[in-house]
């Protein structure tokens, strides 16, 4: 195939790389990558030894050193570079995300859209890494913060984002002064082989140390342990369910490391009585079907009031039923396959135990057969009537699985049911009545990171910041103040008078 040509993906691939060098073991296991979509084969990685990861440690640690002293500008100038070869590599690496991942191929080209926004805002970044400056108490006393670069920087990436969640967190870090270590999810890592392979004629012409972008393939229970519990990696950014994020919060703060966590999300959105149809249908079809619900943002809940909810549900199993579902190269279809048969699995168990505790599926259900499914991993997306309090309902199941909830009364029992669950990623309202919009907006409103008006829950912009709070994990990704959690802070205080004034005014004279 022409694009993994272009990409530089072989048929047996190396599992680690400290920027243009890649680590030639291959005694350590073999991935056999099978795409979601036709269920061939594409090729194979060779994952990473525990000598290759000391290797790679070891090269980022001294990598570390000297890029630190790069002014940030200039860092953000390789930056800028790697956004254009990006631009350049938008179509065949867009193809790869979709034929690795499963995702329709214009999420596909999306998602390489996230990475090149990514590097025109991590650009602008690089001139703007300030701290404030505030008033002494004492005289002739300055006093400021300022940001350091922090070293090496973790990153986890989870299957259904395969090469965005990186660069959002990668070029961040990179501007900062930080060195990236990259541990993408097993089951897409020719993704980001072709990433390091894209990276590599800007890193070769700026002559950047090798260490700076490095890459790690290899299993959680091994590779990943270990990154956790590495006192040299002072942050660790995590991109997966909320059963890793809570092993990885204790792994990590046990040796006083930091992470960023982005875990599961539970997303709802809520439809008042006001809200405007038009806007409402497409936005929650896309943000229940689209990436065949694998996104953290999908929206997995929707919350009608009853006096518009018959009409809801009759429009919804309507656009359902317009859904073209098959092979996510072609441009015809709307929603791909699931990521394995795992995956369907997990979602046709969800539906059995909807079933059980009650709810009734009203549209789709099913695992597709025959000509065009032979991956095994087509679904349908699915509309369940259920009710808040379901198990499986508080559950993210990682599957296009839409549950419909009724609320009655005014918006605050809306906001009541969405917030009623474990995770609080995003969130939004239909609604033209300016009272709802702002009352779901305010501290007693929607308790996510996210919070749309008449806008789904997933397709967030990369200038806003990326997060959830409660089991979701509280950590901040990509736009806005984000770039702060890459870096140290340090607050100074300079004595630039001749007598030596204690704070507080505290006397201690000799
Ligand atoms: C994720 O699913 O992990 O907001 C990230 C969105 C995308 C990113 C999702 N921009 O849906």
């Amino acid at each position: 195939m022409e694009f993994l040509k272009s990409l530089g993906i072989a048929e047996k691939n190396y599992g680690s790389c400290t920027g243009t060098k890649w680590n030639l073991s291959s005694d350590s296991g073999e991935l056999k990558i099978y795409s979601p979509a036709t269920g061939e084969y594409i090729a194979s990685v060779y994952l990473a030894s525990e000598n290759d990861y000391e290797a790679v440690l070891k090269t980022a640690s001294k990598a570390f050193k000297i890029w630190r002293k790069i002014p940030a500008p200039k860092r953000g100038e390789i930056v800028r570079q790697i956004g254009l070869k990006l631009r350049e590599f938008k179509e065949p690496l867009g193809t790869l995300v979709s034929y690795e991942m499963g995702k329709s191929l214009q999420e596909g080209f999306g998602e390489v859209q996230e990475m090149i926004d990514i590097c025109d805002y991590s650009l602008g970044q690089s001139r703007q890494l300030y701290g404030v400056t505030t008033h002494s108490e004492r005289p002739d006393h300055r006093m400021y913060d300022q940001y350091h670069s922090l070293g090496i920087v973790g990153i986890v990436t989870a299957f259904n984002f395969p090469v965005a969640v990186w660069a959002w967190n990668a070029m961040l870090a990179a501007v900062c002064g930080d060195v990236n270590l990259w541990k993408p999810s097993s089951k897409v890592p020719l993704t980001s082989i072709a990433v390091q392979n894209i990276l590599k004629p800007v890193l070769i012409e700026n002559d950047v140390p090798e260490g700076v972008f490095s890459l790690v393939i290899g299993r959680g229970s091994s590779i990943g342990e270990k990154l956790l519990n590495d006192k040299r990696i002072p942050l660790i950014s995590i991109t997966g369910s909320i059963e890793v994020g809570r092993h990885a919060a204790k792994v990590v703060a046990e040796r006083f490391g930091r992470t960023i966590l982005e875990l599961g999300g539970n997303n709802a959105i809520i439809m008042t009585p006001d809200t405007d149809m038009k806007l409402a249908v497409p936005a929650v079809v896309f943000g229940a079907a689209g990436t065949c619900g694998q996104r953290c943002t999908t929206t997995r809940r929707l919350i009608i009031h009853e006096s518009i909810y018959d009409k809801v549900k009759e429009t919804l199993v309507k656009a359902y039923g317009s859904l073209k579902i098959g092979n996510p190269l072609d441009q015809k279809n709307h929603v791909g396959p699931l990521i394995d048969k795992e995956a369907v699995k997990a979602f046709t168990e969800a539906l059995k135990k909807a079933e059980k505790e009650g709810g009734k599926i009203i549209f789709g259900g099913s695992v597709l057969e025959g000509a065009g499914y032979e991956s095994g991993c087509y679904v349908t997306p699915t509309l369940v009537e259920a009710e808040n309090k379901f198990e499986i309902v508080q559950e993210e199941t990682f599957a296009p699985i839409l549950y419909l909830l009724k609320y009655s009364g005014d918006v605050s029992n809306a906001i009541a049911i969405q917030n009623d669950v474990v995770q609080g990623l995003s969130s939004a309202i239909f609604t033209n009545n300016l009272r709802e919009a702002e009352e779901f907006l305010s501290v007693a409103g929607s308790d996510c990171g996210i919070a749309n008006v008449n806008i789904g829950t997933s397709g967030a912009e990369i200038g806003g910041a990326f997060g959830g709070e409660k089991e979701t994990g509280g950590g901040r990704e990509s736009g806005s103040d984000a770039w702060k959690g890459y870096m140290r802070r340090q607050t100074n205080t300079i004595n630039y008078g001749t007598a030596m004034p204690l704070a507080q005014g505290i006397k201690f004279d000799l």
